[in-house]
């Protein structure tokens, strides 16, 4: 496989917001990664450091042939977006379509509305999930309540700052489904999806810590069809052997490991599963 061309698309407020963490921390780093956000808010997309920000308030022909020229030779391409979101609704036939057109491998990241949201943002929520467990070939599909663990050391949470707490730990998934691409694109589709990551002095302790990620549950884990776990140095046989035993016999199981000058070890695993 040459090399691949990705497009990660930050679609909405959510989105840009998440892409902006992404491009601050480097994701995507040594890879062929285009970043673009889409959206109503034309300030937001004014202060954007993505390489392309198309304002959603113009005719719809001339948004369709933006999206296009944006996504022009991707083999991948990620979405990002509160499910919710007005923006979403809007964009994302057309960015399925463009990314489709092109035999791109799709991937999306998309949290659903907060329980006290509106029920016109939770009626966008149903569609835009709807299009993409259709159309996209994986989907992080997360309630947003997931998110306020990631905030409970602190006194009072804001939803702001789960929102903030959504877009860091998106950024990591991106990062983490760059390499599981880069490794083999074959493994572009993982259905229903969900990951986590995590730091040991061992390999072991790093897959114990990443499965008890908070976006995870043991039945998650049990169902998958297929696995992917990369490690940053260590030893890997007792965390193999940790994980082959959390996981059904006929899974799929794809293992890498980088070499890291840390004596920590970062563990990240995607756990995924087709609906049959
Ligand atoms: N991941 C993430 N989701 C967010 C964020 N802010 C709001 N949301 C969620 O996304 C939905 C709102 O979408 P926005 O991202 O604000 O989209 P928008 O483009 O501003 O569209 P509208 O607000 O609907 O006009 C809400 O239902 C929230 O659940 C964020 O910073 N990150
Ligand atoms: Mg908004």
């Amino acid at each position: 496989m040459d090399k691949l061309k990705i497009k990660v698309v930050g679609v909405g407020e959510g989105g840009a917001k998440a892409v902006g963490k992404m491009i601050a921390a480097s994701v995507g780093m040594g890879k062929d990664v285009d970043f673009v956000t889409i959206g109503n808010d034309e300030n937001l997309l004014l202060v954007s450091a993505a390489k392309t920000n198309i304002f959603l308030n113009r005719d719809s022909t001339m948004i369709y042939k933006r999206i296009t020229a944006a996504l022009r030779g991707a083999n991948v391409v990620v979405i990002v977006a509160g499910a919710g979101s007005t923006a979403a609704m809007k964009a994302l036939p057309e960015i399925l379509s463009c990314a489709k057109n092109q035999n791109a491998t799709i991937f999306a990241f998309a949290n659903r509305p907060f329980v006290l949201e509106s029920a016109a943002r939770k009626q966008n929520a149903e569609f835009c999930m709807n299009i993409l467990h259709r159309e996209a070939d994986t989907v992080f599909d997360v309630p947003t309540e997931k998110f306020f663990v990631f905030r409970l050391h602190q006194m009072q949470v804001s939803l702001a700052e789960v929102f903030e707490a959504a877009n860091d730990v998106f950024a990591q998934g991106v990062d983490i489904c760059l390499d599981m691409v880069a490794k083999d694109d074959s493994l572009g589709k993982w259905g229903n999806a969900t990951f986590g990551c995590g730091l040991g002095f061992t390999a072991l302790e790093a897959v114990k810590a990443a499965v008890k990620f908070p976006l995870l549950d043991a039945d998650e884990i049990k169902r998958a069809s297929k696995i992917f776990v990369r490690l940053t140095g260590g030893n890997d046989v007792p965390a193999k052997k940790f994980i082959r035993d959390m996981i059904a016999a006929d899974a799929k199981l794809f293992w890498r490991v980088d070499n890291a000058a840390s004596d920590k070890i970062f563990a990240s695993v995607v756990f995924g599963r087709k609906e049959v």
